[in-house]
């Protein structure tokens, strides 16, 4: 375990190391989606540091130079110690490529049936089209565990005013999508320390940036995430980039999607 945890840090991981949906067996999936290069891999890489208290890239999902994340893949964090993993999983989209009205088509409905659980471990995403129903991966018969209960648009904050808007309408066409499935949708802006030198120098200036809750806003306006359902990060990212600050905003971004995901859960066995 890091030094550093408050009290407040180690109770919070203990929740959601703990956390258990109310059907046994069952996953709580966590999707997430968002362009090449916004921190999507290092997100899952800083979580599963939170979870194991200790960083190693090689254990996860990033490597340096490689963005292209082309294989569908469910992470699953391993509790230390015990040979029991935590209830939920993480799932990498490949990065939308917004360039185009052909990938962006293809990208949407490939990510639609994602979210409804046809796209099974192994599929290789293919810019050109989308998954076929002969595909081996392809899944018929989902259950409610291939399911996603909660979409994440990772987003970087350093970036995101250079967003065309046909990779805005991109993200609206996402969420709408989500939307229709039932699916609560969430935002993670990462690489805040790149977008303000307050920031940079402590990241417990989040709260106070002016730069970052404009980017928020007019994020949220454009895409139409609620401000209180973006959470912002900085990954885990360089070798000591661990400590109080950046751990607790990652485990609060994390206890926060983990929080949506159980409603869907339970939204789902409500309605039978
Ligand atoms: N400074 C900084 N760099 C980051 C952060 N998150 C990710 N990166 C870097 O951004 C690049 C792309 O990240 P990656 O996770 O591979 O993006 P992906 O394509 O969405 O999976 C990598 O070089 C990361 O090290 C962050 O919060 N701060
Ligand atoms: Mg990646």
């Amino acid at each position: 375990m890091f030094p550093f945890l408050s009290r407040d840090n180690q109770r919070d991981l203990q929740h959601v190391k703990d956390y258990k949906p109310q059907t046994d067996g069952q996953l709580l999936r966590i999707l997430l989606h968002g362009q090449i290069a916004a921190g999507k891999s290092s997100f899952i890489n800083s979580v599963q540091g939170v979870i194991k208290g200790r960083v190693s890239k090689d254990a996860g999902a990033a490597n340096s130079g490689s963005s292209h994340t082309k294989r569908y893949k469910t992470y699953r964090i391993r509790k230390d110690g015990q040979n029991t993993f935590c209830s939920f999983g993480l799932n990498d989209t490949m990065g939308l490529e917004c360039n185009s009205n052909r990938r962006r088509k293809v990208s949407v409905k490939d990510i639609k049936r994602v979210m409804k659980g046809r796209v099974r471990d192994g599929y290789t995403f293919n810019p050109e089209s989308k998954i076929l129903k002969e595909d081996r991966y392809y899944n018929a018969a989902p259950t409610a565990n291939d399911k996603v209960h909660v979409l994440v648009c990772v987003v970087d904050a350093s970036r995101v005013h250079l967003m065309s808007p046909k990779a805005i309408e991109t993200l609206q066409d996402i969420r709408e999508e989500a939307s229709d499935l039932d699916i609560p949708q969430v935002a993670i802006f990462t690489k805040i320390d790149l977008i303000c030198p307050e920031i940079k120098k402590d990241l417990r200036n989040v709260y106070r940036s002016k730069i970052l809750k404009e980017k928020m806003e007019e994020f949220s306006a454009e895409v139409g995430i609620p401000i209180d359902c973006i959470f912002a990060v900085k990954n885990y990212h360089e070798e000591n980039d661990f400590n109080s600050e950046t751990y607790t905003l990652i485990l609060s971004a994390l206890k926060h999607i983990i929080t949506f995901g159980d409603d869907c859960i339970n939204m789902g066995s409500n309605r039978g």
